[in-house]
């Protein structure tokens, strides 16, 4: 079976390395890295390393990291991705840099190692990618994992996935499982590349492990989070607004935060769900999750400096006025859906 969509990693990677003269490689995500960002970086990784050992691959991830993908990579034997990319390796001379599933120069993690690489490669699968890099592959699919997985050699990720867990193969199905929801939201391709990666050995229930991380006091917290919902035009729309003072008196981080917006527009009688965080004092984190043909938050977000995907999309922004930010977006979303 053939996988495979035109752009061919192998041949890709193997040429930057060699016009360059290149002996390292440092892979990077995006800040704050989901499973999809982590599994995209540490896939790699164990890739090049099994099957490049002539390359030195350096995976390097922000440890704001979700809780369970950080828990699998607490049981990687090879990598330490935590740890800034050892200087006197990079220091021998000039790498090339692999960036994974982010959208903008502004969203990568070890940004100043991006800037530094004799030259770089992007995968990514984000509707608002900027097109940066010196090859710059962006194809709009559920999740950058299912991308790179599908331009990997089959045969070379076959030999991955021999090796000890957690491997190329399983941080792949990783990334996909995270950012499809356990493959709640698939298209053909979707399943046929988890498929292909249960038959090079994954085990997908030890993955899955990266899924289930919830204790009963987080659904407690995430209970009385949702009873902050407001509901707007005729309750198709919910939003939870956390100012400085709320997030403080009731102990709300960001990390309980982010899937709050996921799970009110995964209520069937609900299609947008975003919530709006103030993450330090006017520094406004927002996210918006959607039932696609309803409202694209991708549309909805880029006049506000914002952006993703159709259905899921996030805005960062300095307001002094949040809730004038709030109005403004209650308006788009009324000209924007004709509600
Ligand atoms: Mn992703």
């Amino acid at each position: 079976m053939n996988l495979n969509f035109g752009f061919d990693f192998d041949t890709v990677f193997t040429e930057m390395m060699e016009s360059h003269g290149l002996r390292n490689v440092v892979i990077l995500g995006h800040m704050n890295p989901d499973g999809d960002a982590a599994g995209c970086v540490m896939g790699l990784a164990h890739y090049i390393h099994t099957n490049y050992p002539e390359y030195h691959a350096l995976p390097y991830l922000a440890d704001t990291l979700d809780k369970g993908p950080k828990k699998q990579i607490g049981e990687d034997g090879v990598f330490r991705p935590f740890e800034v990319p050892d200087q006197a390796v990079l220091e021998r001379g000039p790498y090339g840099v692999i960036v994974c599933d982010t959208a903008t120069i502004q969203r990568i993690i070890g940004r100043e190692y991006f800037e530094n690489a004799a030259f770089s490669l992007v995968i990514d699968h984000h509707a608002s990618d900027e097109g940066y890099g010196d090859v710059n592959n962006t194809f709009i699919s559920e999740s950058c994992a299912e991308n790179i997985a599908r331009m990997l050699s089959p045969e070379l990720l076959k030999k991955a996935a021999e090796e000890p867990h957690p491997n190329a193969a399983d941080y792949l199905y990783m990334g996909i499982l995270h950012d499809t929801d356990a493959f709640a939201r698939a298209e053909v391709s979707t399943l046929r590349t988890g498929a292909a990666l249960l038959e090079a050995g994954v085990d997908h229930r030890y993955v899955m492990k990266s899924m289930l991380t919830q204790t009963l006091q987080d659904l407690e917290k995430e209970a009385m989070i949702l009873s902050m919902a407001k509901r707007v035009f005729d309750g198709k729309v919910a939003y939870v607004y956390v100012d400085r003072n709320t997030a403080e008196e009731k102990n709300i981080g960001y990390e309980d935060i982010h899937p709050i917006s996921g799970i009110l527009r995964d209520c069937e009688d609900i299609h947008l769900g975003f919530t709006m965080y103030e993450e330090a004092p006017d520094i406004w984190r927002c996210s918006f999750r959607s039932d696609i043909d309803w409202i694209n938050v991708n549309e909805l977000l880029l006049p506000f400096g914002g952006g993703g995907h159709a259905a899921a999309a996030g805005l960062r922004k300095h307001a002094e006025d949040p809730r004038g930010l709030l109005q403004n977006i209650l308006d788009d979303i009324r000209r924007l859906t004709a509600v």
